[in-house]
């Protein structure tokens, strides 16, 4: 019946199909919910473009096959915005938003609600709409004068090109808003850069910006930008800010939904410090929060200052990117040998943090990015993690690993397969050091840095982690920085480490490939240190979570060295408790794998947890994974469990799976 439909009345069925996009463009891009699979929409879509590729008559330039125009402008028209678009006052800490708080009181008394926005860091876009119709596109430019991006613009399907205006709104009304490349999608685009060995984009926001000034819409297209919208002028029935969000999200725009309404300049305080601690949970970056006053009568009240409203304010947080220059490249060199290029930059505060070394990974890297003495460099630190030169001004590949150890004047080698440079000395003092300060801290002994190690080393007193365990009060004692109690607390902290969980000791031991997860696999299944060294690699290969080449490094090291140092270690009064085998509980038969960072609990607990209630916990995920648990900033292992459809649980959900 339908069928029949379709052929007698194209007319109809070109609007039907119109409307049924549209909504289904406006679940997928807009709300993130789709309604219908991808087939379905694509179904649909194509049967549209065939009727209007027959009816050309038909054709309206708000259809959604309309997005990508085959014509381009080899250059951007300018275009006088019809109000100023505004720029914000910046308010950095806690005494200059209070600042703002009390101004916004003396000009309008008591009683201020604020709407809390979230400050995407994408750029400025103003959106003509008439006669409910996507008029015209453009960029802020100068604030008064902008570039028309139509074409590009109505490659971004968040974008409605036709919407049903509010009550109350005029013929012509125009939207503002914020246009951001998703982090997401930026990563992916680097990654094909890569491969095409083009150079990376810098960051998600010039990307964004370079993509909407492109001359070939197409291109715009492929990128997949995203928007988040937040003025309405006129505001038709909107009587705040609150209300205008709500406004255009009715209307079919897509809005921001982490906002609030607040009505102390302390919970605003508050609210900012959370999305401060939140903001790598988001998919676009932020550099801050929009303060506004919500109320119409008051905003009018404010006024403005130059082209900026005294209602609002941008509380920023500290930026996450910044330039320098590479003074140094020093190479670091690890327990297991491996050399480490660090670049040492000129100081530069980054996320609030002053940053003086960027670790890369090996020399590969290092030429990649083009990296050399001198080079003016972007660094890139969000949040907790480690900083990252994510560019160079001026890219020079050739810097090349030293041919001798920096610390020991041993060999360096790289031995296929691996990227990797190795001083292969196996007495170099860095290896030795590091090899130490590893074991000290996995085995928990607090009070044994790096200062204190490498004065024992140095001596002669320490050479393996055995050594610990035989020093003497007096030994200490005459160490910079001891006196008599602090060196008799020393001596004890290090013998109250010694009854060790054996999965703990397997892990100190520093085995190569052998991480905190698989140290507790091995102890679950061996149960002793004696038959884990004993142990063919077959054997080795059976468990569950043990690959060949960790079957191998284990077997090899108790081959080599690892026998002996176990065996001091042993003497030396070291007792490993053997692991209470995988008994049966409630989590009995399932495995999981924790990522990011828990808000309650440590990540070792958490996995000592699961284990403690019969099940495994996993340092990669796999199709043999039931769980992922993803706290804060969960990167890589939840993209991974989401490709592999592995049940994804946030703190709460794992924390319901326990025995109360
Ligand atoms: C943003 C953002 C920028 C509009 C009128 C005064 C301030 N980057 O997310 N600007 C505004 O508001 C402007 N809100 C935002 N959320």
């Amino acid at each position: 019946m339908t069928k029949r439909k379709k052929a007698l009345d194209p007319a109809v069925r070109v609007e039907e199909l119109r409307e049924l996009i549209r909504r289904h463009e406006h679940a997928y891009y807009v709300l993130d919910e789709p309604e219908v699979s991808d087939a379905e929409y694509d179904a649909l879509f194509l049967e549209l473009r065939r009727i209007e590729d027959e009816r050309p008559d038909l054709l309206m330039t708000d259809s959604p096959t309309q997005r990508v125009s085959g014509e381009a402008s080899d250059q951007f028209a300018k275009v006088r915005h019809r109000s100023p678009m505004l720029s914000l006052q910046n308010a950095f800490d806690e005494a200059e938003i209070r600042g703002f708080d009390k101004r916004v009181h003396a000009a309008v008394g008591d009683k201020v609600v604020y709407c809390a926005e979230l400050k995407i860091d994408g750029l400025a876009i103003s959106l003509t709409y008439a006669k409910g119709r996507l008029q015209r596109a453009a960029t802020r430019g100068d604030g008064t004068t902008g570039e028309d991006v139509t074409a590009n613009v109505r490659t971004i399907r968040s974008v409605p090109l036709s919407v049903t205006p509010a009550k109350g709104l005029p013929d012509l009304f125009e939207v503002r808003g914020e246009v951001y490349f998703p982090i997401a999608g930026f990563e992916k685009l680097n990654r094909e850069m890569e491969a095409a060995s083009k150079p990376r984009f810098v960051n998600p926001r010039n990307t964004a910006a370079g993509s909407v000034r492109q001359i070939d819409p197409n291109v715009t297209a492929s990128r997949d930008l995203q928007t988040f919208m937040y003025t309405l002028d006129p505001a038709g029935p909107a009587r705040s800010q609150w209300d205008v969000l709500n406004t255009l999200a009715s209307m079919g725009f897509r809005v921001n939904k982490n906002r609030r309404r607040l009505d102390s300049i302390d919970a605003v305080i508050e609210y900012h410090a959370e999305w401060q601690r939140r903001r790598g949970e988001l998919e676009y970056e932020i550099d801050g929060m929009v303060v506004k006053v919500d109320g119409f009568p008051q905003q009018l009240e404010l006024g403005f200052v130059a082209r900026s409203p005294r209602w609002a304010i941008a509380f920023k947080y500290a930026p996450e990117e910044a330039e320098t220059e590479v003074e140094e490249i020093a190479c670091y060199v690890g327990r297991t040998g491996v050399l480490t290029p660090v670049a040492h930059v000129k100081p530069v505060v980054v996320g609030g943090v002053t940053i003086r070394n960027v670790t890369m990974h090996n020399e590969a890297q290092v030429n990649e990015k083009g990296v050399y003495v001198g080079a003016r460099v972007i660094i890139h630190r969000a949040g907790d993690v480690i900083p990252e030169i994510v560019s160079v001004k001026d890219p020079k590949p050739g810097w090349k690993m030293p041919a001798k150890c920096p610390v020991c004047g041993g060999e360096v080698v790289r031995e296929e397969p691996y990227i990797a440079h190795r001083c292969i000395n196996p007495f170099c003092g860095a290896q030795r050091l590091e090899r130490v300060r590893h074991f000290a801290a996995v085995m928990d002994i607090e009070g044994l840095g790096y200062a204190t190690l490498t004065q024992v080393i140095d001596r002669g007193v320490v050479e393996d982690p055995s050594d610990l365990y035989r020093l003497s009060k007096d030994q200490v004692k005459e160490l910079d920085g001891f006196a008599d109690k602090s060196a008799q607390n020393l001596v004890d902290r290090i013998a109250a480490s010694s009854r060790p969980e054996l999965g703990r000791f397997l892990y100190a031991l520093g085995i190569p490939q052998v991480g905190q997860a698989t140290a507790q696999l091995l102890a679950a299944d061996f149960g002793s240190i004696e038959r884990l060294r004993d142990a063919s690699e077959d054997n080795l290969r059976r468990v569950d979570g043990v690959g060949p080449s960790m079957a191998h490094e284990v077997h090899a090291y108790f081959a080599g060295r690892g026998t002996e140092l176990v065996k001091k270690l042993l003497a030396a009064g070291v007792a490993p408790q053997a692991a209470e085998a995988i008994g049966d509980g409630p989590l009995t038969g399932k495995t999981f794998v924790f990522t990011g960072t828990l808000e309650t609990m440590s990540r070792p607990d958490a996995e000592a947890l699961v284990r403690k209630l019969g099940g495994k916990a996993a340092g990669s995920v796999s199709a043999k994974t039931d769980y992922v648990v993803a706290g804060l900033g969960a990167g890589t292992k939840l993209e991974k469990a989401q490709k592999l459809k592995v049940a994804v649980l946030d703190e709460d959900q794992f924390k319901a799976l326990l025995p109360k």
